[in-house]
């Protein structure tokens, strides 16, 4: 079981993106557990401030450290254990990806901090924060939809979690490479057919087909994912077929 707290001053803005989907059959089946806390009630003033101006000055806000350390003290009253991670969500974390999503999936409890306006004092991530994510490099207005991707591709990695929709082994990046393409009835859309080989019926054919797919979308959309990648001897032949056929069409 996998707990999972996030604090956000936008609680909404988190509840009914994941009261839906795998993510909420995963709260049923006891998978995962899921509390949203409002940063609001753990100010210290009657205003239930959160935001206070800039030292140094500077345009708009900065959030409050207090109100972050006095959540993560209540969403984990004994401490950080070892199986635990208090996560702030900001553009200058390391890179969020999918085996950050595994090791999360394997923890005990994940807290998620959602930051607003021009920053968090940077007294939580070097306080409370054990790691500090990012989903890429955009800026976002705050943290939320970055929770919501980080609970929803750690989620789906939850044994269990996946039913008739399919299984986190067959997902691009689970061997490092992009995804093949997928087709479906009708047989033809637009003028457009689907290739000849996934009619076949010939599974041999039909597997071959989609790594040599899969290597060929990585190596023009992401050349970098083919140096990490754990490419077997048929891999490398694919490729170099996908190669002679890049030189013949040139
Ligand atoms: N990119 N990855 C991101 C983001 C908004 C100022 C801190 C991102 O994760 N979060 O852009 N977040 C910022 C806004 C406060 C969070």
């Amino acid at each position: 079981m996998l707990s999972v707290d996030v604090v956000t001053i936008f609680p909404r803005m988190l509840e009914a993106p994941l009261a839906d989907g795998i993510v909420q059959r995963a709260r049923d089946k006891g998978l995962l557990e899921l509390r949203v806390h409002d940063l609001r009630d753990f100010s210290s003033d009657k205003h239930r401030s959160v935001d206070d101006a800039p030292f140094g000055g500077g345009p708009g806000m900065v959030m409050k450290a207090e109100p972050f350390v006095r959540a993560v003290d209540h969403a984990l009253p004994g401490g950080r254990g070892a199986g635990d991670a208090v996560v702030l969500l900001s553009p200058r974390g390391r890179p969020f990806d999918q085996a950050t999503a595994r090791r999360y999936a394997a923890l005990t409890r994940l807290v998620l901090l959602c930051g607003r306006y021009e920053g968090i004092d940077e007294r939580v991530a070097e306080t409370v924060a054990s790691e500090e994510v990012s989903l890429g490099d955009f800026v976002l207005t705050g943290g939320e939809v970055a929770a919501l991707a980080v609970i929803e591709a750690t989620t789906r990695l939850l044994p269990g979690a996946l039913g008739d929709e399919g299984s986190a082994e067959a997902d691009s990046f689970a061997d490092g490479l992009l995804d093949y393409p997928h087709y479906t009835r009708p047989a033809q859309v637009d003028g457009r057919g689907v290739p000849e080989v996934l009619l076949s019926g010939d599974h041999g054919r039909i597997r071959r087909w989609r790594r040599k797919e899969s290597l060929r979308t990585t190596r023009a959309r992401r050349p970098e994912l083919l140096d990490r990648a754990p490419l077997t001897a048929e891999d490398r032949a694919l490729l170099r077929e996908i190669e002679t056929e890049e030189k013949v069409l040139a």
